[in-house]
């Protein structure tokens, strides 16, 4: 990087950071931070700086369907104050419905002047599920159901982002009632591109992290394009990856060591949660890298002492109970998967290697791990006094 580059990127900061009222170090960091959540090169900050300074903010129409607003929540109260002043720094939020001061007719009329002023240019973020049984008529926002007011937006739009899985997949209101005969939820919750029929960029999570639709907006910034994403829809610098491959509580899994039960040694002391429950094997996330709210340590649910839940995933979350253990990738348990607690000595050399395996371990520590496994169950057996 050449001195009057670094120069430059130095003053377009300063300039960002007076208008924000941060400091100016604070700001690289975030640009910094963003381009390695983006999986970008080294120096990429300083173009990120640049754009947030110079180019001209997307106009972005947020609208709310069958949802808890907890996305919104997520994004403006995290505990950071310039994350919010940032979100609202690099987008122009010209409709919200639950943010904006105007509200029936007046609110009404300014979704259509944004629309109008914005035509081709605007991005369009959906929050919430659509109902679609019975013509829609679960959610209607002014008169209009979701579904027409969805299909309005979206003609318009330059790119269409679902925020949560509610509007990425259906999330919580499309969960199926367990009574007999049910197939599907009450009021037939669908994502934005199953109503669209057409892909959408889908940022799931209940709620999501605010990061990857931050990340996700200064990548339109300053490349002019949406990120690359997955048949999903999700961008893949944030879902590319399973929760469990970059966990805190991993060296455990490896090791055999897990919590039994909440508020049990093993729990106490920090153990793999996979045995009460936690998806994170099966979750495309990077909840594990990057946390929440950028509050520190322990924020993000594994962390805190919760089993991830799956919530980014359909099929897993809000599906599948929330106990039951995670299907483990890459191979079919029980047959090939050892009971995880067995006496020592009773672990093949095969299953353990196959575990090694799936854990990422080398082979070479198979025989390791499987004394492990046995260990621990042996260590747990005489804590409970068997
Ligand atoms: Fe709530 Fe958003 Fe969950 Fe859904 O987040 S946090 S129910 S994903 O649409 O408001
Ligand atoms: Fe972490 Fe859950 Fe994987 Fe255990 S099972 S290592 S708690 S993601
Ligand atoms: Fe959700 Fe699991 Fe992340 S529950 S927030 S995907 S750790």
């Amino acid at each position: 990087m050449s001195e009057t580059y670094i120069e430059e990127t130095t003053e377009a900061a300063a300039r960002v950071a007076s208008r924000l009222r941060i400091d100016r170090r604070e700001f690289m960091q975030f640009c910094a931070a963003t381009a390695t959540t983006l999986g970008l090169s080294t120096g990429a900050e300083a173009a990120i700086a640049k754009a947030v300074e110079k180019a001209k903010r997307p106009s972005v129409i947020w609208l709310h369907f069958q949802e808890c607003t907890g996305c919104s929540e997520s994004l403006l109260r995290a505990e950071h104050p310039t994350l919010e002043k940032l979100i609202l720094d690099v987008i122009s939020l010209d409709y919200h419905e639950t943010l904006m001061a105007a509200a029936g007719h007046q609110a009404e009329a300014a979704r259509k002047a944004a629309m109008k002023a914005n035509k081709g240019k605007y991005i369009l973020v959906v929050e919430g599920a659509i109902p679609t049984k019975q013509n829609g008529i679960y959610c209607k926002v002014g008169g209009q159901t979701a579904i027409d007011m969805l299909k309005e937006c979206a003609a318009d739009a330059a790119a269409v982002i679902a925020i949560g899985s509610c509007a990425s997949w259906g999330g919580m209101p499309s969960t199926i009632p367990s009574i007999s005969g049910a197939d599907s939820s009450p009021t037939g919750s669908s994502g934005v591109a199953d109503v669209l029929g057409k892909p959408v960029v889908t940022i799931p999570g209940c709620p999501p992290n605010p990061y990857n639709f931050l990340a996700t907006a200064v990548h339109f910034l300053t490349f002019g394009k949406l990120p690359d994403i997955d048949q999903l829809g999700r961008p893949k610098f944030a879902y590319g990856r399973i929760i469990h491959e970059h966990c805190e509580r991993r060296a455990h899994f490896d090791a055999g060591r897990f919590a039994l039960e909440f508020g049990d040694e093993g729990h106490r002391k920090g153990y793999c949660l996979y045995k009460l429950g936690c998806k994170g094997p099966e979750t495309y996330a990077n909840c594990s890298t990057i946390g929440f709210g950028d509050v520190g340590e322990s924020n993000w649910p594994v962390a805190c002492g919760h089993p991830c839940i799956g919530c980014t995933e359909k099929g897993i979350g809000f599906t599948k109970p929330i106990h039951a253990t995670a299907q483990l990738r890459g191979m079919s348990p029980p047959a090939s998967y050892p009971g995880i607690v067995e006496q020592q000595g009773k672990t093949s050399f095969a299953s353990a290697a196959a575990l090694a395996a799936i854990a990422g371990a080398a082979a070479g520590g198979a025989a390791m791990l499987a004394k492990n496994l046995g260990k621990q169950d042996e260590t747990q057996a005489q804590k409970k006094g068997e």
